[in-house]
């Protein structure tokens, strides 16, 4: 068991790990908490996190970052259309036909899956927590954005199977950071008072989120979620780089952009110029050598024209913060705290921003680069049966509204229904039942496609297998378990037919069967949080009953779990008079899932097989070469002083040298062979003093053990 959180940022990685009874983020092997979210591919390896960004500009075609937003994508969606003409490496189309990335990689052109290369970095991050936790991990929570869909959410899960992670949950950043805010609060109001209201606000590299939440004591629950996915510290970034690439343009005659490694080089100083000019409101400069073409640039800037040149960026950090306020039907003065996190919360002007809607000081009593995999690895801690935390309970919201369409035989077309209004409580389980003879299909989509980032509101194709008809003929009644789960992913989780058999005394049937679910439900998730959500789906909740009648055709086609318990309660009157029995049974149905992108699974086999476990193999064959000429150069001056001539130890000794020079220079990255050749080539003249040495140590032994027996 282990208890990790893992921040996938857009630009910046974080891992938190719970030791020693506290939740920490831990550093990785540069003594750094951050890890860049940066894949570099070479000729002979490929490195991740801070050594691969040392080669965004060396390498910057086959050094990938800012793929967070890939996932889920199809390479047709004009969003990566128009990305792939702004990056400075390429990207491909895989065969199920989402977007890949091209890279040369061992000196062959490699197309990668988005999930791939998130693996990849995950595989980094798990093992900044194994070093941390000195044990293997697995089990985790992994932070996304909590506007990511369907198709995004289930690529991220893939990608953390690829990496051998087993993630127990999918953590919307934002109520991370509210578990990450609540968690150790102790004045929070009692169960039955007014909740406290906080809202939550997350600015990083690539989107911008807001939450709002009620906190009692123990819980929190998400109220609302309000984005813009496309506002973040890259933004003004961006408008940063338009600027000197048009003054350098002027004043020194160059075209930035033509050149990728030049344009590179422009981002990193301006977004170094942007974090400075967060702290300083006087002229910063900006200066670059040999530049392009054998030229230095300078310019410079202050925080006034910054502002000035990012008012259209700047112009859009309220709309969300409407947006919000709107679907919470809160009023400002509701708010107890407004809390900010991520790095580009830091700058100033869109502080204030935010501090003047809401006409209240903001709060960053929490860690703004660390508060997302804190409370991953907090929701890890509570989910982890291991180990003891303080119960809360989280219940999130569901992002977009979800709705279900079918071919309706009493409506003569297609029938739908919206089962998961936005804001939902998530996770959360819902039955419906319809009336058939034969196999059905379900489609699952968005129903509100301004709201989505994608063309295509498609969610899943559902089929509902071995549907018969009643002995007597009539329809069957099948009930259909819809589900949000823990990650947020929409899925038709069960399915099952009431077969109403004949009686003994050969009376007409009677619709009386038991609910036939909550059992299980129990067993898959092992959350306290879903077996209320199931009670409340399938019995007193009256508000979704409202609800749900308002939405679904007055015919015969279909009812919902709650229409159900009010039968139930119907045959719970008093008995008039002796009913007659019925026996029903109910039968498992398949269910065909087909969702939007599904990786196939031998596909995540083999990547499983092939990509990590060669790399690490070639990693651990580099380590042993290294472990040895370290181990051995301490010996040689040793123990092993006294079994090598001098002769022989200064041959080893060079031989040791030479290879610890070529570890850092040639045999920096070489195919795993080199290195294990390179081992026996040591060893060839190790060996031999290392047993005489063990021989040696042995012999005194066996004398006193044969001491002992005499
Ligand atoms: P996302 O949350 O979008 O996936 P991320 O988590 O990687 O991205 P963060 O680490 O929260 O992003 O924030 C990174 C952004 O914050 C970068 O644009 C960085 O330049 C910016 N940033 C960090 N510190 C400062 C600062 N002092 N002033 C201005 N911007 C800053
Ligand atoms: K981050
Ligand atoms: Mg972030």
């Amino acid at each position: 068991m282990s208890v990790v959180g893992f921040d996938v940022g857009f630009l910046n990685c974080y891992v938190a790990v719970a030791r020693a009874g506290g939740i920490e983020t831990v550093a990785n092997e540069y003594s750094d908490r951050c890890t860049p979210a940066c894949v570099s591919f070479g000729p002979r390896n490929r490195s991740i996190g801070a050594a691969a960004k040392s080669q965004v500009v060396t390498n910057c075609k086959n050094t990938v970052q800012g793929f967070k937003r890939f996932h889920g994508r199809a390479f047709s969606d004009p969003y990566i259309q128009r990305l792939k003409s702004s990056l400075v490496y390429d990207l491909a189309q895989m065969p199920s036909g989402t977007t890949g990335i091209k890279v040369m990689y061992m000196e062959e052109e490699k197309v990668f899956s988005i999930e791939q290369v998130t693996a990849m970095l995950l595989t980094k991050m798990k093992e900044t927590a194994e070093h941390a936790l000195k044990k293997p991990v697995a089990d985790c929570v992994v932070s996304v954005p909590c506007y990511y869909t369907d198709a995004e959410r289930r690529s991220v899960v893939d990608a953390a199977q690829i990496a051998g992670l087993n993630c127990l949950r999918l953590m919307n950043e934002t109520t991370a950071v509210a578990l990450a805010y609540g968690i150790y609060k102790q004045d929070l109001p009692a169960p039955e008072e007014k909740p406290r209201i906080v809202v939550f606000v997350d600015i990083g590299h690539s989107g911008y989120q807001t939450s709002v939440c009620a906190f009692n004591k123990g819980k929190l629950k998400v109220l609302a979620t309000a984005c813009d996915p496309e506002l973040g510290g890259k933004d003004f970034d961006e408008m940063l780089v338009r600027h000197f690439c048009e003054e350098f343009g002027k004043k020194y005659k160059l075209d930035v952009k033509t050149k990728p490694r030049a344009l590179v080089r422009l981002y990193q100083e301006c977004e170094k110029l942007k974090k400075l000019m967060s702290a300083n409101s006087s002229d910063l400069p900006l200066n670059i050598e040999c530049f392009m073409n054998d030229i230095d640039v300078s310019g410079k800037l202050n925080r006034v024209q910054f502002e000035e040149m990012c008012a259209d960026v700047l112009g859009r950090v309220e709309a969300p913060l409407h947006n919000l306020m709107e679907q919470a039907k809160l009023k400002k003065e509701d708010i107890y705290a407004v809390e900010i996190v991520g790095g580009a919360s830091r700058i100033p002007s869109v502080k204030e921003r935010i501090s003047r809607f809401f006409g209240k000081e903001l709060s960053t009593t929490l860690n703004a680069d660390e508060a997302v995999a804190r409370g991953c690895a907090l929701q890890c801690a509570i989910l982890s049966p291991a180990f003891k935390v303080r119960e809360f309970s989280i219940t999130d919201a569901v992002a977009y509204p979800i709705s279900l369409k079918w071919n309706s035989a009493a409506e003569e077309g297609l029938s739908d229904c919206e089962v998961f209004p936005k804001n939902h409580a998530a996770p959360f389980s819902k039955v419906l039942t319809f009336y058939r003879r034969e196999p059905f299909s379900l489609e699952a989509y968005y129903n509100d496609p301004k709201e989505l980032p994608y063309p295509d509101p498609t969610i899943g194709q559902f089929v509902i297998q071995k549907v018969v008809p009643q002995a007597s003929g009539e329809s069957s009644k099948v009930k259909v378990k819809v589900r949000v789960n823990i990650h947020g992913i929409f899925s038709v989780s069960s399915a099952s037919l009431v077969e109403v058999q004949k009686t003994e005394e050969g009376e007409e049937p009677m619709d009386t069967e038991q609910q036939a679910t909550p059992e299980k439900e129990k067993e898959e998730e092992g959350n306290m949080q879903t077996d209320q959500d199931e009670t409340k789906a399938q019995g007193d909740g009256q508000k979704e009953t409202e609800e749900e009648e308002k939405t679904l055709p007055e015919n015969e086609e279909m009812e919902t779990s709650t229409e159900e318990s009010k039968t139930e309660k119907k045959s719970d009157q008093p008995p008039q008079a002796k009913k007659p029995k019925v026996k029903t049974k109910v039968l498992e149905l398949p269910i065909e899932n087909s969702p939007q992108w599904e990786l196939a699974v031998d596909m995540l086999n083999l990547f499983v097989e092939n990509e990590d476990k060669l790399e690490k193999e070639r990693n651990d064959a580099k380590n042993y070469v290294e472990e040895y000429v370290y181990d051995m150069r301490d010996k040689l001056h040793g123990r092993l002083e006294k079994f090598v001539s001098e002769a022989d130890r200064d041959i080893l000794s060079l031989q040791l040298e030479d290879t610890e020079n070529w570890l850092y220079e040639d045999g920096e990255d070489q195919p795993k062979q080199q290195y294990i050749d390179k081992l026996a080539v040591l060893k060839k003249l190790g060996q031999p003093i290392q047993e005489r040495y063990i021989e040696s140590e042995e012999r005194p032994r066996a004398f006193d053990d044969m001491g002992k027996q005499i």
